[in-house]
């Protein structure tokens, strides 16, 4: 038989030995949201039928009429989580708070909980702009045979022991690190199997890429609009190129292949910056670090954040180290700006 790519499942069989105390469950885990993210991928590709058909009448997964897209999604992930017996406990950006996997699943003696944005950048489903999931994987700090706990979601991201996005767009990938480098899986949605076709993905360490919403300009902090004046002068291999589509998992992933830099500063209007530090940020920053990227708030790592609530949002300077390293350097030229 040819040469044919390694699929995720070989690819996590493979490297089970890598994963610390697991019995397994970290791999079910990742097996458990390959097949969220295939049953949400199909969904994503017919939205605009289901727009143009109004509401399509489909019954979902709860057994309720078809509902807004970053809902259906979160059903799926939810729905997959808590039926697979591997989770303790799951956070969402669609659930005010974390969701207790009931003894009668299995949650009290499972030792996992995963944070997710089900469906980031949905505003552009309906532009037919390319959309992601975010996930983000931790052990419970709580002790085992009990309900799980606020602590087990507020843990630094430095604690990851696994994380991961899948992004919907020309073609649906998954991409994840389990703290042994990043590897990204294309999805042949005819077969329903993904095919390792990005191994070993690196960030170039320079780029000529930079991500943010310049129609905020006004609104940002001065090292933000230092920094940006420096990726616009003619000098060296500058001016950079400005890329901006709106949906943070699909600037990462350009910027991570090409090289480059997304921002989402504080401004006036977003005094803490938009993006969720637990299940947006954490996890890009591990995928940008395990990548040779870097993932700062514009001060300090993200990873080193300690987290005080579920939903809290931080300012996000993330892609190739050198270029995160000189807006550093601009952001650090007004340190007050750290107290956001
Ligand atoms: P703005 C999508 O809503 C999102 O969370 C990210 O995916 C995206 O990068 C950002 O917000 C876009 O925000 O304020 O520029 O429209």
């Amino acid at each position: 038989m040819g040469h044919r790519l390694k699929t995720l499942g070989e690819f996590i069989i493979e490297h089970q030995s890598q994963f610390k105390y697991s019995e397994g469950e970290l791999s079910r885990l990742l097996n458990s949201i390959k097949l969220a993210a295939k049953l949400v991928n199909h969904e994503v590709n017919k939205a605009g039928l289901v727009d143009i058909l109004g509401a399509s009448g489909d019954i979902n997964i709860q057994g309720e009429t078809q509902q807004k897209l970053d809902l259906y999604a979160n059903n799926v992930f939810m729905h997959i989580l808590k039926k697979r017996d591997i989770v303790c406990g799951v956070a969402s950006e669609e659930e005010d708070d974390f969701v207790v996997i009931s003894d009668k699943d299995g949650g009290h003696d499972n030792k996992y909980v995963v944070l997710t944005d089900p469906l980031d950048g949905s505003s552009n489903i309906d532009v037919n702009v390319s959309v992601g999931t975010i996930f983000s994987i931790y052990h419970r700090v709580s002790g085992i045979g009990s309900p799980v706990t606020k602590e087990d979601f507020l843990q630094k991201g430095r604690e990851q022991v696994a994380a991961g996005y899948v992004i919907y767009g020309t073609s649906t990938m998954l991409v994840y690190t389990t703290g042994h480098g990043v590897n990204g899986f294309t999805l042949n949605p005819a077969l329903g199997t993904w095919y390792l076709s990005h191994p070993k993905m690196k960030f170039p360490t320079g780029g000529k890429i930079y991500s943010i919403n310049e129609g905020n300009y006004i609104h940002f902090p001065q090292g933000v609009k230092d920094y940006l004046k420096y990726c616009q002068e003619e000098e060296g291999n500058r001016p950079y190129t400005s890329r901006y589509i709106g949906s943070l998992v699909s600037d990462f992933h350009r910027n991570m292949i090409k090289g480059g830099i997304y921002i989402y500063p504080t401004s006036t209007k977003a005094p803490k910056g938009k993006l969720r530090l637990l299940y947006e940020c954490n996890p890009i920053a591990y995928i940008a670090e395990q990548a040779g990227g870097k993932a700062i708030d514009g001060f300090q790592c993200i990873m080193d954040i300690e987290p005080t609530e579920l939903h809290q949002r931080v300012p996000f300077f993330v892609g190739s180290k050198e270029m995160v390293e000189k807006a550093e350097e601009y952001m650090n030229d007004y340190p007050d700006d750290a107290n956001y």
